[in-house]
């Protein structure tokens, strides 16, 4: 992926503003630090604005997802900004932290010992690809839930360890669909396509699904400079399919 050109993204702004009707406060945004940024991209972007303990007592309703037949094995492609860290398995610790009552460190096998969800989805890329693909993992909403959030959480950071990084709506993050995945197609996950956790999700575009996720970090506020690897450089952030 390219960085989107800076003139493209005043202009995408401007529209924003615009379909936002914040045309006329627009300014406020451009102070580094301004209190409005992520009350403009949460409204924006997001129509539900449930609490967490909401959404983990009523799961969002599920995606249709595909026939194992219908898997395309050779249509996943290899798409990773930088390098590929290699991760000890055996003493990797999964950290969970943030507005939590019970921060967590998590072996894989504690993370195994959780029910193994699967699904078959598609996987779209912003540059013009797709494929169906089969994910093993366990949900998300579960991981967070045994962290016990604060009822202020709106937000979730995740770290990877080739220094991506990625935020996520909380809704988003509990949907029932939203895996830490550790299978792909059937077969543990493959250090190029993120072992030994990374995000599957139908509900959001390829670069939302982070690769090789050290941390979770759950938030009430998003750091306005600091949205995602490449919503930073121009990308949309909700970025739903
Ligand atoms: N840590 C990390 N996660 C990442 C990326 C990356 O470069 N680093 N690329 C993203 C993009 S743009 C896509 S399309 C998918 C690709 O996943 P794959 O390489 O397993 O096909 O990973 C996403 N997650
Ligand atoms: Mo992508």
């Amino acid at each position: 992926m390219r960085p989107i050109q800076d003139h493209r993204h005043l202009l995408l702004r401007r529209r924003f503003l615009q379909l936002s009707g914040l045309a006329s406060i627009g300014f406020l945004l451009d102070g580094c630090g301004s209190p409005l940024f992520e009350d403009l991209v949460y409204k924006a972007s997001q129509p539900l604005n449930q609490s967490v303990e909401a959404l983990l007592l009523n799961p969002q309703k599920l995606i249709p997802e595909f026939p194992a037949s219908a898997i395309e094995p050779d249509a996943l492609l290899i798409n990773t900004f930088n390098f590929t860290p290699k991760i000890d398995h055996s003493t990797f610790r999964l950290s969970v932290n943030g507005a939590v009552n019970r921060p967590l460190s998590l072996s894989m096998a504690d993370i195994q010992k959780s029910s193994l969800t699967s699904m078959t989805i598609r996987h779209v890329c912003v540059e013009g690809w797709a494929a169906i693909v089969q994910w093993g993992g366990v949900r998300l909403r579960d991981i967070i839930a045994s962290a016990q959030p604060k009822a202020n959480v709106r937000y979730v950071y995740f770290q990877s360890a080739d220094g991506y990084y990625e935020s996520w709506d909380i809704a988003s993050a509990l949907h029932p669909q939203t895996l830490l995945a550790y299978q792909k197609n059937g077969h543990p996950l493959s250090i190029d396509n993120g072992a030994p956790l990374r995000l599957a999700s139908p509900i959001k575009l390829g670069y939302k699904q982070s690769k090789w996720i050290t941390k979770i970090t759950l938030v009430e506020h998003l750091l306005p400079a600091k949205t995602g690897y490449w919503e930073d450089q121009g990308y949309e952030w909700f970025a739903g399919l």
